[in-house]
């Protein structure tokens, strides 16, 4: 297509609006990418198809070209923040599935840490299916998450760090939690990209978890294997 025709997204196929999409998101076009949501819900996307398909495998796109020296920080955050107006749109739906209660998770970055789009989805995913989220949001200090654990007493603490620089503080929230004698109370499932499941067990997290679906599959089976040790 000539660059100086007018792109209609609803005129394209679903492939080719998939494809636009992670161009729009590359460019930052929130406005398109809020349209290009809703058209892909109306031709009967699922909302986790359309989380994961258009705007996450998006964000992957950005995310490479951000390491790779090819986009900047401004253009990034333009990009952040097309993805969240389309992440606002699936978040109640995503939430509607009507799942019994699963638990209940305390989640927020740790201190220093601004990312917040893995973060949100993760809560996203987690309320999606069942599960109580109460976020705290970024830059969290140990003192906020131990607030939060003692006035929501949540089945599990989730903690995000993307910066190689951040995710020592997990250890640091981890073993406050220890001294405290707290541990135990707390499933504690920790995620961000420059994490390993050899850090999270180095730091004594419960789980690592590589994304928002395995976050869900984890906090599942450790909740329900919690109860039942409760209740053996
Ligand atoms: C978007 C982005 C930004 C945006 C953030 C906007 C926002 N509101 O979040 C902006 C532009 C502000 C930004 C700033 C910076 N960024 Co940045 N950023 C990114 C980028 C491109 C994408 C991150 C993202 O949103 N990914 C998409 C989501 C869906 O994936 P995710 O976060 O990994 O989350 C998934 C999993 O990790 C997991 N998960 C995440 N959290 C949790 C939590 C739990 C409990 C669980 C279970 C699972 C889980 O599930 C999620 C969903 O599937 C990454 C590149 C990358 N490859 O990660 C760099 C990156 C993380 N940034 C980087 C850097 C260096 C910075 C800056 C220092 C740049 C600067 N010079 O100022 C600042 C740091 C500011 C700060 N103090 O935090 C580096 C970090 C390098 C390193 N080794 O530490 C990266 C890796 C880019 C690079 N150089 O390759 N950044």
């Amino acid at each position: 297509m000539a660059d100086d025709e007018e792109i209609i997204l609803s005129e394209l196929s679903d492939d080719e609006l998939v494809l636009q999409m992670h161009d729009d998101l590359y460019d930052g076009l929130k406005d398109e990418i809020e349209e290009g949501t809703n058209i892909l819900l109306g031709r009967g996307w699922t909302p986790y198809d359309v989380l994961t398909k258009a705007l996450v495998a998006g964000m992957k796109i950005v995310g490479d070209d951000f390491r790779d020296g090819i986009l900047f920080v401004p253009e990034v955050l333009l990009s952040a923040n097309a993805m969240k107006s389309g992440m606002f749109i699936l978040k109640p739906l995503l939430a509607e599935t009507g799942a019994p209660r699963m638990g209940k998770m305390v989640i927020g970055t740790v201190k220093g840490d601004i990312h917040d789009i893995g973060k949100n989805l993760v809560a996203m995913m987690m309320e999606g299916a069942g599960f109580e989220v109460v976020d705290l949001g970024i830059n969290n200090a140990v003192e906020k998450y131990l607030a939060a654990l003692d006035s929501e007493k949540p089945d599990i603490l989730g903690m995000s760090a993307l910066l190689t620089t951040t995710m020592p503080y997990m250890k640091v929230v981890i073993d406050t939690l220890k001294e405290k004698g707290m541990r135990e109370d707390y499933i504690v499932l920790v995620g961000g990209a420059p994490l390993n499941e050899e850090f999270g067990r180095a730091i004594g997290a419960d789980a690592y978890c590589r994304d928002a679906a395995v976050a869900v599959e984890t906090a599942k089976t450790l909740v329900s294997r919690k109860h039942n040790q409760l209740s053996a």
